[in-house]
């Protein structure tokens, strides 16, 4: 009996991809958000020909909030009804300044994206370092939940990954200074705003296929945060493979890029092709890679305050290898995905998009069916 076999199945804390039928999961909260600060490893900006303006702080307006909210509450129904357990994050106030020996920042963010923060891997709970000062202490509206499991079921792992210092050292300034034609002479060096001194990734640069791990070199995840996944794990025969996406001159999470729907088919992203010989892991086992169609909105049309790209259109969440939930508007996606015989669910998520997440982000799977399995190389 290897290692691998002799791992519970039947733990309340047990997910091994992004596909298998989903039965217990956690869904984002706008309760308490705020916008996300300027700081060394983020500098938000507006759209929509607004981006030389000021960038708002403090909290978010209250009917932003419960437009988001609405949204998220469709999908708690909509999870309820296919059977799927949900909890919710605790309410915290995010509009409180932080300030430790080595960084202060004026207010933190948001419970929307439990997906950057946590990853189950088998029966493990792994929270992740996170990359940005506002976000250092994010998975405290998580915890009254991770202990609830952690008490609940004697199987079930729970790490906290090294946090790291967020100093100014820990950050690249110059690289916001960059203009276009020097990112695309460095877009082979994948150095963006975070140095690789210290240990840091947000849990959403990972995508996981069974024993394999997938990781993207990003502005959230340096290449001591892999290594420190990849030395973590691999004890228990879980392999960590490092993955690059070098026409993304701004990556932060693999979920809009790079998206696994069912063993031998990955929904990629047409204007962010995987690095050169990256794509052999998965074609030599018989994966698909399917390119998502254009998304409905462009990237001006995404809300003014909103900081990740029209390609939160592929951010979708699969309830099974046979269904999956896309965002109501991405028509050209729901039609390829029928083709590639997924039964298609939608709803409103677009007031979400306004927290820099959809459907996969805002979401955290605890239990999905199924095992770990060799599935890639
Ligand atoms: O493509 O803008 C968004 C990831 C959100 N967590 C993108 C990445």
């Amino acid at each position: 009996m290897t290692l691998l076999d002799s791992m519970p199945t039947d733990c309340v804390v047990s997910a091994w991809n992004e596909w298998d039928r989903l039965r217990e999961m956690v869904v984002g909260t706008a309760v308490g958000a705020n916008y996300e600060p300027t700081e060394p490893g983020s500098r938000p900006q507006r759209r929509g020909g607004r981006e030389g303006n000021p960038f708002p702080t403090g909290p978010k307006p209250q009917h932003v909030i419960d437009q988001a909210n609405e949204e998220l509450q469709g999908l708690v129904q909509l999870l309820q009804d296919w059977d799927v357990v949900v909890r919710r994050p605790s309410p915290v106030d995010f509009s409180t300044q932080l300030v430790s020996p080595d960084f202060s920042v004026e207010n933190q963010y948001c419970a929307v994206c439990p997906r950057d923060v946590l990853i189950t891997v088998g029966s493990e709970i792994i929270e992740a370092p996170m990359s940005r000062r506002a976000r250092f202490f994010e998975y405290l509206p998580y915890r009254d939940i991770v202990r609830g499991y952690w008490k609940q079921d004697q199987n079930v792992r729970w790490t906290a990954a090294p946090k790291p210092s967020m100093h100014d050292r820990m950050y690249r300034q110059e690289f916001w200074e960059w203009p276009l034609v020097e990112r695309h002479k460095r877009m082979h060096d994948f150095e963006f705003c975070v140095t690789q001194e210290e240990v840091l990734f947000d849990a959403a640069d990972a995508s996981r296929f069974g024993n394999d791990i997938i990781i993207q070199e990003s502005m959230t995840t340096n290449r001591a945060g892999i290594e420190w996944l990849r030395r973590h794990l691999q004890d228990r025969g879980i392999r960590v493979h490092a993955v690059h996406f070098p026409l993304d001159l701004f990556p932060s999470h693999i979920d809009c890029t790079f998206v696994p729907l069912r063993p031998g088919l990955i929904l990629t992203n047409p204007e962010r092709p995987i690095l050169e010989g990256e794509d052999k892991l998965f074609l030599d086992s018989g994966w698909k890679l399917v390119d998502a169609p254009q998304p409905s909105l462009t990237n001006d049309q995404m809300p003014e305050f909103c900081q990740s790209s029209k390609w939160l259109s592929m951010n979708v969440l699969s309830l099974s290898p046979d269904v999956v939930i896309c965002e109501e508007n991405e028509h050209e996606l729901h039609e390829l995905l029928s083709r590639e015989g997924l039964e298609v669910l939608t709803i409103p998520f677009r007031g979400v998009y306004e927290f820099g997440g959809s459907l996969h982000c805002a979401t955290w799977d605890v239990r999905r069916e199924g095992k770990g399995e060799d599935l890639l190389g």
